[in-house]
Parts: structure tokens; C-alpha cells; sequence
């Protein structure tokens, strides 16, 4: 029997966390391996983030890429092929999902700004998580706190607001053993393959997983539920992996990506950044960096299959809410562009799967989720009262029925600079991208997936531009 998340639930949830504050251990769940009726406690939440993790198909089929152990977790969820980020980059994005707010909202659009200097009171959810009795521990670039020099970390980490302990794990002695190669010349240093020698131990990826798994064992006798965050840094560049993960893509059995010579010319502000270097890839460049890509996803999918090893070896599966997601989308070549921060599908839709005690086992949802979803959708499924102003809706009755109605537009922005910036929507049909400067893009999903032919200025779908454009207008004013 299904546990349904009425209101009756939550007030039982609400003794037992009352007992369990005050100290009077409350019973724990049943022990047969199955969904309790009877659930006694909330659900233990484990949030599982990758880095520029794009959706895979398109560019280089789905099962080209290796994910025995995300492929293993979406056996237990339902997984959303339609989910959007509300930023296509690391900080803002992941600011948004936290607090629950669209980046028009937060104006957190940069990697460089700590959200707590312009939010000093938002709660994020790993924080109203906290103060309704959840135990939360932080692992790895959950916040975007990787970035930062060590002394000002501590805070970049929110410890002592969202997470009880929080922690980024490096390298266990940075080194360079193996094969490295700088796709351009070293002129963007970031975009280098690197076929690590060593164990995946040394990596900080696995030193992570490490810790959240001895997080998971730690906590299997708490009385009190569990907030455990792992973020990943693969596939993020530089494109680093143990070389057995390379070992799985045969560099000759790759087919690089390329645009369709049709493709329609971009508007100035589409791509900002470094085109020369990579319209000087060659074909191999492509390879390699595919390869490499592939790679650190699978190091990465290796450690998350630890995680899910110490839920089975724990019997955690009928406890505990997963949720597993990419920051944001990547291109791997589409418009000629390696990196992020684009408005195209590519950039802003991203690998989005939860795994529900209560909800289907192996789904697929069609339904357009955005990432603002997930604030309302965790704390519902762990039975917390929503506070009022938050941005997005809970998906928890998608979970249960992914072919339910959701919402009829996925929104994402950009800011080039505090003036110049993009708007997109993307319905079940279309993406209408505008940018300040006046440039609009129109692209048909029905015929072109992959966004080639823009048709903003075909008179034919002036009504189409009209009414997505009222869309876009109805989002809180930017600058805000
Ligand atoms: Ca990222």
C-alpha cells in the first residue's frame, strides 16, 4: 500500500519530528523492505548533483554514453527527459533550485556572486529541511563554492544555515600523471583532455563519494530524517578521468556532431565566448573531447553507483526520496559550441530522475519539469508545509502518475552583461528565445530538435511569436 502525501501525513510526521527534536526516539520504518503504510518518519533525502551533465541523444546516441548506475536509479524513478534549468550556468542555477526563485528573482546570474550577499535571508530548502528536524550534510560542489579561494569557502558552503556539515573534498595530492592534451593550444586552459593514471580514489569525485557514503552508514541509526547532498565535478571540464573510463569509448567509434549546412545564421548575443578556438577543432579535436566527456560521465556514474550500493546495503530503497540531476545542459558541438550558456535546448535542459518510495518504478515523463520544481517537490514529498512565494510547483503527483498535466512552459534566461541578456520559453512544441537587443529566435521541435532553422521572421508564425512573446513578458521585469 502507497503512502499518499495528505495533509493527515504531515501531521503525524509533525509528532514524530516533535519527538524526535525533543529527543524521544521515534519508531523507525519497516524492516520488510517495502513502502509503509505506517511510515512513522519522514523520508531521508538523497540529492545527487553532476556537473555540466547534458541529456544525451541527438549529437551521439543515448546508449553511446555508459550510465549502468544512473540507468540503475531510473529503475527505481521516474525519469524526466523534459526538464529544464532556469539558468545554464553552475551558480545561477543552482542558486535558483535552492531557494526556489527564478534568476529574474534572484538576480544571481554570475559565478562570481555568492548568493548570500544579495540574499541574506532566503531559505534555501536544505535549510527549511534543517529547521523541521532533517539532519543535512553537504558533499562535494552542491553550492557553487568550488570556485572559491579556501578561506572564503566555509561561508560559499552555507554551513550552520542549510547543512549542518559541509565539506568540498580535493584531490588527495594533486598530480598529473597520465596523457594530457589542451584542445586549443592552451589558449582556454580549461579545455583540456587528461587520461588520468591512478585509482579513481585520488580523485575528489570519489573522495566524495567516499564521505557520503560513510554519511549514509553514519546516520542509518539517527532517529531523525536525513538531508545528504553529493555534488559531483565531472563531466565538468577540465576533462579529466582515469583512464579505464576512456577505455570504454574507442576514439574510431566516435562520430562527431555537426551542424546541418542549412543551419541559420546566430544573433550576436546566441554565443558570446570562444568560437575561434573551436571552429579550429578538427575532427580528431572532436573525438577526443567527446571521448573525454564520455569518460568523466561514467567516472562519474561509477561513484554514483556507490551511493546507491550503501542504500541497498542499507536497505534505504522504501526511506529514502532520490533525487538526481545535471546542473544544466552542454553542448558537445551543436552550433559549433563546447561549453554551456546558451539559450538553446542543449544548454538548458538537463538529466532530471527522482526515485520515490511512494511513486513509479522505471518511468518516463514527458511532462516540461523546470528545476524551480524541485523546492516545492522535496519538501512536499518529505511532508514540510511549502512556504508561500516560491517560483515553481511540486512534481511529487508526477511521481505517482508521470502522464498527470504539469505546466504548459519551461523558462530560462542569460545575462551577457547587466544590460545585454536573453529570455527563452520553451513549450511542448516551440522555444521563442528574445534578447535585448532585439533578436528573436523561433525553433520548431515538431521538425528540428536540434534548433538549426530559426524562424522568428517567417510571417507564417508571426501569431506563434505574438503569443509566446506575452509569455516571456509575464516573467518578473529584468533588470529587476
Ligand atoms: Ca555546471
Amino acid at each position: 500500500m502507497k503512502v499518499h502525501h495528505t495533509g493527515g501525513a504531515r501531521f503525524v510526521w509533525g509528532i514524530v519530528l516533535t519527538m524526535a527534536v525533543a529527543g524521544i526516539p521515534a519508531s523507525v520504518h519497516a524492516e520488510d523492505g517495502t513502502a509503509s503504510a505506517a511510515r512513522v518518519r519522514p523520508l531521508n533525502i538523497l540529492l545527487i548533483v553532476a556537473d555540466d551533465l547534458r541529456e544525451h541523444g541527438g549529437a551521439f546516441a543515448e546508449d553511446a554514453v555508459s550510465t549502468p548506475n544512473i540507468d540503475r536509479l531510473a529503475a527505481h524513478g521516474v525519469r524526466f527527459s523534459r526538464a529544464y534549468a532556469q539558468y545554464p550556468v553552475c551558480n545561477p542555477s543552482r542558486t535558483s533550485l535552492l531557494v526556489g526563485q527564478r534568476c529574474e528573482q534572484t538576480a544571481v546570474v554570475d559565478n562570481r556572486e555568492f548568493f548570500r550577499d544579495r540574499l541574506p535571508d532566503a531559505i534555501t530548502f536544505p535549510e527549511l529541511l534543517r529547521r523541521n528536524g532533517w539532519t543535512t550534510r553537504s558533499f562535494g560542489k552542491v553550492m557553487h563554492a568550488g570556485n572559491t579561494v579556501e578561506a572564503l569557502r566555509p561561508a560559499w558552503l552555507d554551513e550552520g544555515r542549510s547543512w549542518d556539515h559541509a565539506e568540498i573534498l580535493p584531490a588527495m595530492s594533486p598530480h598529473r600523471r597520465g596523457e594530457f592534451r589542451n584542445l586549443t593550444g592552451g589558449v582556454l586552459p580549461w579545455c583540456e583532455v587528461g587520461i588520468l593514471d591512478g585509482d579513481d580514489g585520488e580523485q575528489p569525485d570519489a573522495r566524495t563519494a567516499t564521505a557520503a557514503v560513510a554519511a549514509i552508514e553514519d546516520l542509518r541509526k539517527d532517529s531523525r530524517p536525513w538531508l545528504i547532498a553529493v555534488g559531483f565535478h565531472r563531466p565538468h571540464d577540465p576533462f579529466h578521468a582515469p583512464r579505464r573510463y576512456f577505455d570504454r569509448y574507442p576514439s574510431e567509434a566516435i562520430t562527431p556532431y555537426r551542424d546541418p549546412v542549412h543551419a541559420s545564421p546566430l544573433p550576436p548575443l546566441a554565443i558570446t565566448g570562444s568560437r575561434k578556438e573551436f571552429a579550429a577543432f578538427s575532427d580528431d579535436d572532436r573525438r577526443a573531447l567527446l571521448q573525454a566527456y564520455c569518460a568523466g560521465v561514467s567516472f562519474m556514474d561509477a561513484q554514483v553507483g556507490r551511493l546507491l550500493d550503501a542504500l541497498d546495503r542499507n536497505s534505504l530503497w522504501p526511506t529514502t526520496l532520490v533525487v538526481f540531476l545535471g546542473d544544466h545542459g552542454y553542448h558537445l558541438g551543436e552550433r559549433d559550441w563546447w561549453n554551456k550558456a546558451t539559450l538553446f535546448e542543449r544548454s538548458c535542459r538537463a538529466p532530471l530522475i527522482i526515485a520515490s518510495p511512494d511513486g513509479r518504478h522505471g518511468a518516463r515523463c514527458e511532462a516540461l519539469v523546470e528545476f524551480v520544481d524541485l523546492f516545492p517537490t522535496i519538501t512536499e514529498c518529505g511532508g514540510v508545509r511549502l512556504p508561500g512565494g516560491l517560483a515553481g510547483k511540486s512534481i511529487c503527483p508526477l511521481l505517482a502518475d508521470p502522464s498527470l498535466p504539469h505546466k504548459d512552459a519551461a523558462f530560462s534566461m542569460v545575462v551577457r552583461n547587466p544590460s545585454r541578456f536573453g529570455q527563452t520559453v520553451r513549450t511542448d512544441r516551440w522555444r521563442l528565445i528574445a534578447w535585448s537587443d532585439g533578436a528573436l529566435e523561433l525553433y520548431d521541435h515538431q521538425t528540428d530538435p536540434e534548433e538549426t532553422l530559426n524562424l522568428a521572421g517567417d510571417p507564417a508564425a508571426a501569431e506563434v511569436v505574438k503569443r509566446l512573446r506575452r509569455r516571456l513578458d509575464d516573467l518578473p521585469p529584468w533588470p529587476p
